[in-house]
């Protein structure tokens, strides 16, 4: 076997390694909230992915720790909610989600995207 071909057949699997590396270590990214839970607004959502029970009352603390505008607002479209984020301050937002399912959040323009997963 010629090594342009070992070489090729070896970038291949790497990069298969990698795409499922890729989408396992997001869906293990789920954090469970329970009852409260702090989002760090840094370059993003930290944690990105919170799973939240489904009837009861979650609590999501966001502090904004990053002064890109982009991130100063946080919307919850499906809970009709948007809230203002000053800089290093923490801003509580409570949600009881009547439905089940997957639920994006963002930033003011949608650059940002975390996921509420109701359970
Ligand atoms: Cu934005």
């Amino acid at each position: 076997m010629p090594i342009d071909k070992i070489l090729v057949s070896i970038f291949g699997l790497l990069s298969i390694l990698f795409t499922f590396w890729f989408f396992f270590m997001k869906k293990t990214n789920t954090v469970q909230a329970e009852g409260s839970i702090d989002v760090l607004v840094e370059g993003g959502y930290k944690p990105d992915r919170i799973s939240i029970p489904y009837g009861q009352t979650t609590k999501l603390v966001f502090e904004r720790k990053d002064s890109n505008s982009c991130l100063e607002d946080v919307v919850l479209a499906d809970f009709k909610i948007k809230k203002p984020l000053p800089m290093n301050e923490k801003v509580a937002i409570e949600i009881t989600p009547d439905k089940k399912g997957e639920f994006d959040f963002s930033c003011g323009m949608g650059m940002f995207h975390g996921k509420l997963i109701v359970i």
